[in-house]
């Protein structure tokens, strides 16, 4: 008898961590499934890379790897939010693009360029 409640709390066990490994599976399968073409990295303070090269059409997306950011592409209305994607509907051309979000010491220096083709 001893021996079936043994049995029924291992299994029980082993299921909570199955649905934990299949929760977090989830989560990163349905993050992978809509990749954006370009994926701008933000850190507390910097973009991680100083240019993102980007066709018209093809779709940007800001993902935070530590503090809170936002991005701003200057002179247009396209702003990004943390693991949103967009499509990049702007002319050909060279943008800026900024952090919209005050997020401490280095702000003013996160910037990068855009580079629509
Ligand atoms: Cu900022």
């Amino acid at each position: 008898m001893k021996k079936w409640l043994l049995f029924a709390s291992v299994l029980c066990l082993v299921f909570v961590i199955a649905a934990c490994g299949s929760n977090n599976n989830g989560n990163s399968e349905a993050a992978s499934s809509t990749p954006a073409d370009v994926v701008i990295k933000a850190s507390s303070w910097e973009f991680d890379q100083p240019e993102y090269h980007i066709k018209k059409g093809q779709t940007l997306e800001l993902e935070l790897i530590d503090g809170v950011h936002g991005v701003q592409v200057d002179k247009t209305d396209l702003k990004l939010t943390n693991n949103k994607a967009k499509t990049v509907n702007l002319d050909a051309g060279e943008y800026e693009i900024n952090c919209n979000i005050p997020c401490g010491g280095g702000h003013s220096k996160m910037s990068a360029k855009l580079i629509v083709e």
